[in-house]
Parts: structure tokens; sequence; C-alpha cells
């Protein structure tokens, strides 16, 4: 196992009381996880910026599938990156409504380049990259 590091910080009582209170209502045992998970969050975001890392994440797409050629175009950029769609999930919400969940992974740019072509197809109301990772350069 490797080493545990200890250190220690200083800042504004009034910063660590409210961060208390945050982590309390997260569930968080003590300081030390939710630093921890802090640390993960801002390393994971800093991979997703650089482009070129190996990530994973989960693209969410509300639409319409009545919008016109809207369910054909969606499916023509998933097997453009083909690589990089894992798993899709499928919901019909209502008679208009569908939501779907793409696992994706591989290069960052890439996934962010099709997130942003599925979401900006005529049809899609709301879509949403959330950045996770492959976990292998994540202690
Ligand atoms: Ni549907």
């Amino acid at each position: 196992m490797a080493r545990l590091a200890r250190f220690s910080v200083s800042m504004d009582e009034r910063l660590l009381d409210r961060f208390d209170r945050l982590i309390g209502r997260k569930g968080y045992q003590n300081r030390s996880e939710a630093l921890r998970d802090l640390i993960r969050d801002r390393l994971v975001e800093e991979e997703w910026s650089g482009g070129e890392a190996d990530v994973v994440g989960v693209v969410s797409l509300l639409y319409d599938h009545h919008t016109k050629g809207l369910v054909e175009a969606l499916t023509g950029v998933q097997h453009d990156y083909g690589e990089n769609v894992v798993s899709a999930i499928h919901v019909h919400l209502d008679h208009h409504n569908c939501f779907e969940a793409l696992v994706v992974k591989g290069r960052a740019a890439s996934i962010r380049e099709m997130a942003d072509r599925l979401g900006s197809l005529r049809g899609v109301k709301h879509t949403r990259l959330t950045f996770s990772s492959s976990g292998r350069d994540l202690p």
C-alpha cells in the first residue's frame, strides 16, 4: 500500500466552518476523505481540460424523437465515434421525450467533440457531459 502523507492546512475559520457544514451534509465522517475527493475531482477536471488524456464519462441527452431526422442524426454521430461509445441506455419518458445516457471512454477531446455535435442537433433539449476517469492515475 502507498505511504500516507500528513500535512496541516491553515485557513480562515469561517471557510473551514463552511467546509465542515458542507461535508457534514454530504455524509463524510472526516475531513481527510472529503479533501481527497475534492482533490480527485480537480485532477479529473484537469485530465479532461488537456484533451489528450484517456478518460471515462457519461453523455446524457434529452430529446423529442418526433423532430424530423433527429433519431437518424443522433445514430449517425454516435457511429462516427463508435470507438468512444461503450454503452447506451435509452428511456422512452413519454409520448415525445426520450432520455439517453451514453457511457463513453477514450480521448477527452474526441468525446467533447461528440457531445458538442450531439447537443447542437435540432430537437435535443438538454445535454450534459459528466467527467470521470479511467482511475489508472488516480490514487
Ligand atoms: Ni424513446
